[in-house]
């Protein structure tokens, strides 16, 4: 019986900048990810605040939501069995400090802020996420 799940992933402006788009995509390959779809763009600030509403109270969220939408992004629909929780394993905690060895965060997020990846946190969140920027 197959269960295969999607979940939303992308790749931050730090990572793009930095060209490192197509090597995180090979790390998501190797990981038995499917990139279902992906699409590079560069989004509003207007925009990056819906994304990010959740955050909408915190201190960080201006800032965040100035970081999302400063440069280009990949974003991209993964599937595999688990995605959501495998995506979050593989990307490592939010701040790179504290990501294991192997994560992606940990080989090349730069700080909390500049943490070069997204994944969703739920199925439920996925579905939101995927609809956000790939419903037409
Ligand atoms: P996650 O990306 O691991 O799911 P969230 O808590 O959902 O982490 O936070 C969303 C994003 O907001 C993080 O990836 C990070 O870029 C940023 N962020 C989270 N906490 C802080 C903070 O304390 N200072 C600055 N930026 C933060
Ligand atoms: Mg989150």
């Amino acid at each position: 019986m197959s269960n295969t799940e999607q979940t939303l992933s992308i790749i931050k402006p730090d990572a793009v900048e930095r060209n490192l788009d197509n090597e995180i995509k090979q790390v998501f390959i190797k990981n038995g990810f499917n990139i279902f779809k992906e699409k590079k763009i560069q989004i509003e600030k207007s925009e990056a605040e819906k994304f990010y509403k959740v955050h909408e109270t915190k201190p960080f969220y201006s800032d965040l939501c100035s970081y999302l939408s400063s440069g280009p992004i990949v974003v991209m629909i993964l599937e595999k069995e688990n995605a959501v929780v495998d995506n979050r394993k593989l990307m490592g905690a939010t701040n790179p400090k504290d990501a294991e060895e192997g994560t992606i965060r940990k080989k090349y997020g730069i700080s909390i802020d500049k943490n070069s990846v997204h994944g969703s946190d739920s199925v439920e969140n996925a579905k939101i996420e995927i609809d956000f920027f790939f419903k037409d």
